[in-house]
């Protein structure tokens, strides 16, 4: 047992102990972790700790449905990415989620009202993204498991508040995901990019709250102190429904992805639901998507769209572009 934890650590100690339900003994283990100092010294006794509360929390929901239920921070991907929007409590992570997806997540005026993540469909043009609403990143109340949900998000999009203190909750949620040893990819080279245990992640802020024309310039000014062109801000405002078209855009850009078309032979291609791949997929990867056994089966292929001429043949390598049509032969 370390020697110098704080005099809190023992009077929630003591709580702890005394508690007589489960959801008593879960809260305040948790309040019980979030007092230890963090140091070489303490690593083990929050290790320790972490574990206990990670079974108790499996058998808190094994009890509740009478089989093992998995957690509510794993989500299954499901459309053209999975996008987790994250930030400090009360910048309006769950109002963004609400306006622009089909989900309906908690909203309120005090903070920490979003205590498990809550996952939406946002329609973008002829596919939909998944957004997930997440608890709010914080010292005071720390959840591994929604680190764990960053790490396996495609894209991680950080929300401020402009009507808050914006470089504050930057460096703080930062300093957080740096914590769990999580790093936003652009700030790759200023970290050990060769060490395997963190994981660099695409990661883009997004401001909050800017409602109206003044707090554009508020925007403006921030824009200038930031002066780091790799991870421009981006403007918002969920209640006032502002700059969504270009949030959408964003989002569609920062996934990586491009949009093909399956064309039938001898048929119109459906321009309605397109196949989503990673940029620089092949015309090889396309067939995987389409059906697994084209891979093997795949005679010739044919496409309609960027650098080829109408209905060019081409070969598996060929690199596919964003709105491309193919035609595949087995
Ligand atoms: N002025 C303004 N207020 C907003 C905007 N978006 C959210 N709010 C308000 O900010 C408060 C917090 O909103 P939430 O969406 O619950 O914030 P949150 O980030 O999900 O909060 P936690 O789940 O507690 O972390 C509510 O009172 C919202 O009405 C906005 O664009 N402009
Ligand atoms: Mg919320």
């Amino acid at each position: 047992m370390p020697t110098n934890l704080p005099a809190e650590y023992y009077q929630v100690e003591e709580q702890y102990k005394a508690a007589e339900t489960m959801p008593d003994k879960i809260r305040l283990l948790e309040e019980l972790i979030s007092t230890i100092p963090k140091h070489k010294g303490t690593d083990k006794l929050r290790a320790d700790l972490r574990r206990r509360l990670s079974k108790m929390k499996d058998s808190a929901s094994q009890r509740k449905g009478g089989s093992r239920q998995s957690s509510p921070f794993q989500i299954e991907k499901e459309g053209a990415g999975q996008v987790v929007i994250v930030g400090p409590a009360n910048v309006g992570k769950s109002s963004l989620v609400k306006a622009l997806t089909n989900a309906d997540p908690p909203i309120a005026a005090y903070p920490f009202s979003t205590p498990i993540p809550v996952p939406g469909m946002m329609p973008f043009e002829n596919i939909q993204i998944q957004l997930i609403d997440t608890p709010p990143l914080s010292k005071e109340y720390e959840e591994p498991q929604l680190m764990h949900l960053i790490r396996l998000a495609d894209l991680v999009l950080l929300v401020l508040d402009i009507q808050g203190s914006v470089m504050q909750q930057f460096e703080d949620s930062l300093a957080l995901m740096r914590d769990y040893r999580i790093i936003p990819l652009h700030l790759r080279d200023e970290a050990d990019a060769a060490n395997p245990r963190l994981t660099f992640k695409r990661l883009h802020v997004i401001v909050n709250k800017v409602d109206d024309a003044a707090l554009d310039e508020d925007f403006q000014v921030l824009c200038e102190l930031i002066g780091d062109d790799r991870c421009p801000f981006v403007p918002i405002s969920a209640n006032a429904e502002r700059y969504f078209d270009r949030f959408k855009q964003l989002v569609y850009d920062k996934l990586d992805i491009v949009r093909i078309y399956s064309k039938p032979p001898g048929k119109e291609p459906n321009m309605n639901a397109p196949f989503v791949m990673r940029r620089g997929g092949t015309v090889e990867d396309f067939a995987e998507k389409v059906h697994k056994d084209f891979v093997e089966s795949l005679k010739s292929a044919r496409v309609w769209g960027h650098g080829v001429f109408e209905g060019q043949h081409v070969g598996r390598d060929h690199v596919l572009h964003d709105g491309d049509v193919v035609e595949l032969k087995t």
